[in-house]
């Protein structure tokens, strides 16, 4: 198994040399060699045997060009669920260890992602709020504080605006059509001045149009957003699925609404794509070629993996802590953190992973910590047996750790191949990626047979 080094190190040694000697009837007719005469009997045994030896050379030479290859080249897959930050690893090792500038089709793209990202998480929790009855309280709210954002609207009719056309679809067209983005030139307007971002083909259709209702409702997204009531909806958020990042772009709807908007590197981050392909990133790093691969987490994904389990030197196994109390987005009632637990123990004990490295990434550690003080582990069924204190992210922490370890059916994990992580956080992946480089090297040189086992 490869989760650690304690892992019995496996020696390549090259085949034993070819036996020396012809065996009869090799250069025409002679049923019985002894009739040849010595000399050229000899001579033929000599020269075969020369030939023997240097075919063994040239294989010796060819497996030990074939494993530096091996020792040089790393080929590291990204496995997890959906959502558990596959995506957000593969950007910020491109921000280390690649190209950080993104191209201005790049950047549209991603700012249509943006927007049409707080639109999606917008009426979630729109619709969230009627479905907990809070309609009252928002009625309350809007007598008590005629206005919040700019005395233009209350935060009751910012929520009736948005429950008419971003989950109705009842509002009238000519209201909902902003004028703004041009679906043909790529080039939009917004509030009368060109909008940079405009529309990006390459975000799809649905993006876009998610993005033109952001540019027509942003505004009373803002009302909403700063209310009181909503903020009883997002800590009950984990029902509906809304990504938790995505705060920060709610937090700051001006600026994404503005004509002048480029995404920033965390916007980026944050930015949620669903991933539907296999991607793949090569980075050579201190004379070493890197071959990274990110992969769909969504069961529906799944299958494509097979393709890319060649001769992997290591996978990182990403699963979000703060994924708990959430249930899966292509199966309601499957708990999210379970479906992790058991696609990592299928990653650990399948055999194409044998002699790979294998380290655990238990990522979303910040928001892990924020809901732990509201949201007990031990109300959740499957997690019912945690025994720790409640509102404790270190027992916590330390409770799903255990999990992990347990899928392991005949190994152990080594704690150096577990890291507790926020992949948003640049400084964070910078370490955690740099020390996961070192632990993936130094366990291929134990798997190859250069370094002895711990
Ligand atoms: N707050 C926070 N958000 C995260 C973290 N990791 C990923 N995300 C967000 O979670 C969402 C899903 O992440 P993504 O990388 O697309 O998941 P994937 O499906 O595994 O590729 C994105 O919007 C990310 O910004 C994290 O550690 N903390
Ligand atoms: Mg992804």
């Amino acid at each position: 198994m490869g989760c650690g080094s304690s892992t019995p190190v496996q020696t390549v040694s090259a085949p034993p040399a070819t036996p020396a000697g012809g065996s009869g009837n090799i250069g025409g007719g002679d049923a019985d060699p002894s009739y040849r005469d010595r000399d050229s009997a000899t001579s033929f045994v000599n020269k075969s045997s020369k030939t023997s030896i240097a075919e063994s050379r040239q294989i010796d030479s060819e497996l030990e060009r074939a494993r530096n290859e091996d020792l040089h080249k790393i080929k590291m897959l990204l496995l997890g669920a959906g959502e558990s930050g596959k995506s957000t690893i593969f950007k910020q090792m491109r921000l280390l260890y690649g190209n950080a500038n993104r191209s201005d089709e790049d950047l549209k793209m991603y700012g249509v992602v943006a927007r049409s990202n707080i639109v999606v998480a917008m009426r979630k929790l729109v619709t969230h709020l009627g479905d907990l009855g809070l309609e009252e309280e928002l009625d309350r709210e809007s007598k008590n504080n005629a206005s919040i954002a700019d005395n233009s609207m209350t935060c009751r009719e910012a929520y009736d605006e948005l429950r008419a056309y971003l989950v109705d679809n009842s509002g009238t067209a000519s209201a909902q059509d902003p004028g703004t983005a041009n679906g043909d030139s790529g080039v939009g307007e917004n509030g009368g001045k060109t909008d940079w971002v405009g529309n990006s083909p390459r975000a799809g259709l649905a993006a876009n149009n998610d993005a033109k209702l952001f540019l027509a409702h942003y505004k009373a997204m803002e009302v909403l957003w700063k209310s009181q009531t909503i903020k009883q909806v997002w800590v009950k958020r984990s029902a509906v699925n809304v990504i938790d990042s995505h705060k920060d772009y709610l937090n700051d709807i001006a600026r994404i609404a503005s004509p002048d908007y480029k995404p920033t590197t965390q916007d980026i981050l944050i930015a949620r794509v669903r991933t539907t392909q296999v991607v793949m990133e090569k980075y050579r790093i201190d004379g070493i070629d890197f071959e990274v691969y990110d992969v769909g987490g969504q069961r529906s994904e799944r299958r494509k993996w097979i393709d890319c389990f060649d001769s992997v030197t290591a996978v990182i196994f990403v699963a979000a802590l703060s994924e708990y109390d959430q249930s899966l987005a292509e199966a309601k009632r499957t708990n999210r953190m379970v479906e992790a637990l058991e696609l990592f123990r299928s990653v650990c004990n399948n055999r194409a992973f044998a002699n790979t490295s294998i380290i655990l990434f238990l990522n979303k550690k910040d928001i892990f910590m924020e809901k732990i003080q509201y949201s007990d582990i031990a109300a959740q069924r499957p997690f019912c047996d945690y025994a720790g204190p409640t509102k404790d992210s270190d027992h916590g922490v330390l409770y799903f750790i255990q999990k992990f370890k347990d899928c392991l059916i005949d190994d152990e994990f080594n704690d150096s191949f577990i890291h507790v992580t926020c992949a948003t956080d640049t400084n964070n992946m910078e370490f955690v990626l740099e020390s996961t480089r070192t632990i993936i090297m130094t366990d291929n040189l134990k798997r190859s047979g250069f370094l002895g086992a711990d």
